[in-house]
């Protein structure tokens, strides 16, 4: 008997046995895992697949689109919009909201997405991944759903009843979390299921590994310039002991990286655009990625309060992010209050 337990049976015995979450959002998990493998396929491909390159277009955020960035959003809208468990989705590829057709049935759930995150990474092969956040549309009469709109989703991350992310790298990796900690499943390629290979997954309090782009130094407020030259100091400093770099430029593949053995991801408010308050979109890249890296014994950040209690005030608005390693985390929180 093998011992492997798929996601699927992993999902049957959250709903069946855990009593954890219902029968609709078991099968809107399942089937966004289905895309993702959709995606993965697509993403494997490559140049063979004449996938790469420019779209000759730009999305919401007025980014040059990826000819992947399009094809995993209609991967996604494809998959999710007849199963019956969604009232309307949202992504970063799309300016409003996109309502479920009245020809197919109506659910409860909200669905949030990057359908490509990091996509600048695509043409030089570099590991990239979907992200996606499940929301429940708030106060329906049990006897009728109302019509969904915009504002149905802008609700705290602290809402979000399901949270994940698929990265696309030497491992085809999908992480999520439904709010009882972190599982961790790999895509078995033969058999074509992800199958359950770590979970509980917990985030170290300590690290000695920062990520964060370092040619925005200049740009930085004092708090973060303050956090990272005492990094860089090393043990010779305030510190006391060495740290290490990375960035990947890739937030799904540096959040996996944190998740996996800790550390501190930095994405902080900068000059260049100062009415922004920062790069990261909240709804569907900071919510996410704070919830899981939260149930992983982690925190999440603006610098100023936790990313899951910010209350979203537009659909693609933009936040600060600092996450991981939860002593570090609270350390650069310190000093934005000193
Ligand atoms: P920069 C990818 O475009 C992304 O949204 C995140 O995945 C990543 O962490 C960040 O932007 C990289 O930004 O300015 O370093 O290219």
């Amino acid at each position: 008997m093998s011992s492997k337990i798929s996601l699927t049976r992993y999902l049957v015995e959250k709903q069946r046995v855990q009593g954890h979450i219902p029968a609709q959002l078991r099968l809107l998990l399942e089937v966004v895992a289905r895309a993702c493998k959709g995606i993965s396929h697509a993403v494997n491909k490559g140049a063979l697949g004449g996938v790469l390159g420019s779209a000759d277009s730009e999305n919401v955020q007025g980014e040059v689109q990826k000819k992947l960035d399009i094809i995993a959003n209609e991967v996604l809208i494809e998959a999710n919009e007849w199963g019956g468990h969604l009232a309307a989705m949202a992504s970063e590829e799309m300016e409003g909201i996109y309502v479920v057709p009245n020809r197919y049935p109506k659910g409860e759930y909200l669905l949030l997405f990057d359908p490509l995150d990091g996509s600048s990474n695509i043409d030089v092969n570099v590991s990239i991944g979907t992200i996606f956040s499940v929301l429940k549309k708030q106060g329906d009469d049990p006897n009728t759903i109302d019509p969904v709109n915009e504002a149905d989703f802008l609700q705290k991350g602290c809402q979000q009843v399901a949270a994940g992310y698929c990265v696309y790298g030497p491992q085809t990796t999908l992480v999520l979390t439904v709010g009882d900690g972190v599982s961790m499943f790999t895509l078995d390629r033969e058999q074509g299921s992800f199958v359950l290979t770590q979970e509980d997954v917990r985030i170290p309090e300590d690290t000695k590994e920062f990520a964060i782009n370092m040619s925005n130094m200049r740009h930085w407020d004092e708090p973060v310039q303050r956090y990272i030259n005492e990094c860089l100091q090393g043990r010779d400093g305030e510190r006391g002991k060495d740290f290490n770099m990375r960035w990947i430029a890739s937030m799904v593949a540096d959040v996996h990286r944190i998740l996996s053995r800790g550390g501190i991801f930095m994405y902080p408010w900068d000059k260049r655009e100062p009415h922004k308050p920062g790069k990261l979109r909240l709804m569907y890249e900071a919510n996410p990625m704070a919830w899981l890296v939260e149930q992983a014994g982690g925190a999440a950040s603006n610098g100023r309060e936790r990313i899951l209690d910010i209350q979203p005030k537009s659909l693609h608005e933009r936040v600060s992010v600092i996450l991981g390693s939860k002593n570090e985390v609270e350390r650069v929180t310190r000093y934005h209050q000193a």
